[in-house]
């Protein structure tokens, strides 16, 4: 069946409206503060992002640019971000955690007018970068060649008409074939999920998010620090996600966004009391499914229900558990205004009723504009009618509410990061010693799901386990390493020659 909600949220096109409305009307209204006692207010955004942005045009950038960014989260990276909205170029953020390989093929595919690294990063970028591109520096203190330009104050490039199909930022997203890809995302994209949201959650000026995700995904950035600015509300920026300081900041909030692994390390802290969590209004969880076990521990020691919803990188949000209403753990709730989400059969894509399961496909203003130079995969992924397919599998219940019950795609989201097999075995076979591999999720305590590996010998040859583990991290981020591997003579095939994942999975699920 499709549900969906009947009203849409009217909303402006150009997301660096958001910063202007408050500035014309409210200009000193506080937007950001951080741990270490930086305080500002919604018209240093402006003049900031004006500064950024003109600092952007000396180095070369126009509209319609890639800015490649690999920077600590930071004050200065929300306004090298806004500085990009307001002068049309396409931000496109960067895992701080990625290696250099992994970093070459985003500069040679993202095609950048500009890299922005951490100062100390600077000579390193410069060799790999390799004449492709310009490289400046950006650090977490202000500091850096790009924040040097930003101070001289050049003037700041014209502001685009705003077009809700203009190209706002890239975030790029592997998949269960071929290298990872930028999933294109407009301004119209943008205002439209932070309209809703902001609506859904009830945010208002007076709102501070507690903000510990990071700001090279979706979820910090597209629903944390977008949410808050398209209400006009604040945010408390803390460098990274540690239980003792989430506690320690809460009585300052009033909402507080993480993945499943943060709600399991809060419960995990004595300090998580009633008290502590009095001041806020909101918990909100999403990208990886939060248990309904740490949903009702969290409401037995806070009184707080999690509010769960469920997006994606190329969609943003698609459902939501009610603010009012009741939140279902183990659900995600019923599509948010304006959005379709539709339950269709694997094989032949027709629509199913209530209650059966089937692939989730979604349809709305939220849906990204394509994969960057890849036609062929958007095509592939974008049915004749508009749905998005989005490789989940789900069902829709009688109340309209959305369970997901399991991926139609190899994916393994370990705390919160999408991490393909595919990848990593591609890596793995590349290993002299290695014959074939194998790469599953199993069960994990903290992360929801961990990375294993499986190993197959090349005939004659010997695994040394150290010597791939020291291979591997040379190559891939380090959410993405295996947490363990184990060597076998073979692989289980089916009949097809199919790899059977699923009795690996049962086989090692206690392997950790
Ligand atoms: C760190 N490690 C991990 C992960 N994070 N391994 C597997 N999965 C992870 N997520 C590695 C570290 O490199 C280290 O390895 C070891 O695990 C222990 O690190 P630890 O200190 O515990 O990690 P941490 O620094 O505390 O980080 C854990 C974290 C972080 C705070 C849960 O992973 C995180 O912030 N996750 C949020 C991800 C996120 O924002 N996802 C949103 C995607 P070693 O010892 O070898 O160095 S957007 C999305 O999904 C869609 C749009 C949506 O719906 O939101
Ligand atoms: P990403 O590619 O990082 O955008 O991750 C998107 C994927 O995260 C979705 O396709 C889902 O598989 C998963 N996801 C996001 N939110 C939830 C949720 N609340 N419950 C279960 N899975 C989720």
């Amino acid at each position: 069946m499709t549900v969906s909600a009947t009203t849409t949220a009217s909303a402006p096109i150009d997301p660096y409206g958001w910063v202007e409305q408050v500035v014309a009307s409210d200009p000193d209204r506080p937007a950001i503060a951080t741990p270490d006692g930086r305080q500002l207010r919604y018209r240093d955004l402006d003049s900031s992002a004006a500064a950024y942005a003109g600092a952007l045009a000396a180095s070369g950038v126009v509209a319609g640019d890639r800015v490649l960014v690999q920077i600590e989260k930071s004050v200065e990276m929300i306004l090298l971000y806004l500085a990009c909205l307001r002068m049309g170029a396409i931000f496109v953020p960067l895992n701080t955690g990625y290696t250099d390989a992994e970093i070459d093929y985003f500069l040679g595919d993202s095609d950048p007018g500009l890299v922005v690294v951490s100062p100390a990063r600077e000579a390193d970028a410069i060799t790999l970068v390799n004449g492709r591109a310009g490289v400046v520096t950006l650090g977490e203190k202000g500091d850096g060649s790009l924040a040097d330009l930003a101070a001289r104050a050049p003037a700041a490039p014209p502001r685009p008409a705003p077009d809700g199909d203009r190209l706002a930022a890239f975030l790029y997203t592997s998949g269960t074939t071929g290298r990872p890809k930028g999933a294109m995302l407009t301004c119209g994209n943008f205002t439209s999920n932070a309209a809703v949201l902001a609506d859904s959650w009830r945010f208002t000026k007076g709102d501070v998010l507690l903000h510990a995700l990071p700001l090279f995904h979706a979820h910090g950035l597209f629903v944390a620090v977008n949410t808050v600015l398209a209400a006009g509300a604040s945010m408390i920026l803390l460098p990274r996600f540690d239980a003792g300081d989430v506690l320690g900041w809460l009585p300052r909030a009033s909402v507080f966004m993480g993945v499943p692994t943060y709600y399991v390390r809060l419960l995990g802290e004595t300090g998580l009391t009633r008290e502590v969590a009095a001041g806020i209004r909101l918990f909100v969880s999403g990208s990886a499914p939060l248990l309904a076990e740490t949903h009702r521990a969290f409401a037995a020691r806070t009184g707080h229900q999690i509010l769960e919803r469920y997006g994606m990188t190329e969609t943003l949000m698609n459902t939501s558990n009610p603010y009012d209403g009741v939140r279902v753990p183990g659900t995600v709730g019923p599509p948010l205004p304006g959005i379709e989400v539709r339950v269709v059969a694997v094989e032949t894509g027709a629509p199913l009723p209530d209650g059966e399961v089937g692939l989730i496909v979604v349809r709305g203003p939220n849906l990204f504009k394509g994969y960057w130079r890849n036609p062929a995969k958007t095509a592939e992924d974008m049915r004749a009618d508009g749905f998005f397919i989005t490789g989940d599998l789900g069902m829709i219940d009688s109340n309209g509410y959305v369970h997901i019950v399991g991926r139609g795609k190899d994916l393994i989201i370990s705390g919160g990061y999408n991490v393909y097999p595919r990848e990593v075995e591609a890596e793995l076979d590349a290993l002299a010693s290695v014959d074939e591999s194998a790469v599953i999720g199993v069960p994990h305590a903290d992360f929801g799901e961990a990375v294993v590996a499986v190993l197959v010998p090349r005939v004659g040859a010997v695994i040394d386990e150290a010597a791939v583990r020291e291979a591997m991290t040379a190559r891939l981020a380090r959410y993405k390493l295996p947490k363990a591997y184990v060597i076998r003579d073979a692989l289980p095939r089916n009949a097809m020659g199919k790899v059977m994942k699923q009795q690996l999975r049962t086989e090692l699920a206690a392997v950790l």
